[in-house]
């Protein structure tokens, strides 16, 4: 069993958000959250892939919504009830698999 995760203090998401790039606070919950532009549906689902394969191996997942080319994606710890490690951690993994 893994540790259960401590959502991050407020100088801990500060920081967060400030070293992430494009993510913001979700509205009224303790979540971030970012939307993914990519130039067809294949570039989004193979993105989406990579970033699937990053979550079962860390065995932490995205919810994320997929409309052609466009993915709107929300990272927040289900079991700590908020933002944790974490979902920085995916959300960098996220967007290095843009590049
Ligand atoms: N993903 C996210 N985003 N938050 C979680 O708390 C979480 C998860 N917990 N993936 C994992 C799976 C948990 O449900 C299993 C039982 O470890």
């Amino acid at each position: 069993m893994s540790e259960k995760a401590a959502t991050l203090n407020e100088a801990g998401r500060a920081e967060a958000l400030a070293a992430l790039d494009g993510w913001s606070m979700a509205e009224g919950r303790d979540a971030i959250t970012k939307t993914f532009m990519f130039n067809s549906f294949s570039e989004a689902f193979g993105w989406m892939a990579r970033a699937a394969l990053m979550a079962e191996k860390t065995n932490h997942h995205p919810e994320w919504f997929n409309v052609y080319n466009r993915v709107e994606v929300t990272l927040s710890t289900h079991d700590a009830g908020g933002l944790t490690a974490k979902d920085i951690r995916l959300a960098k993994a996220m967007d290095a698999y843009t590049r």
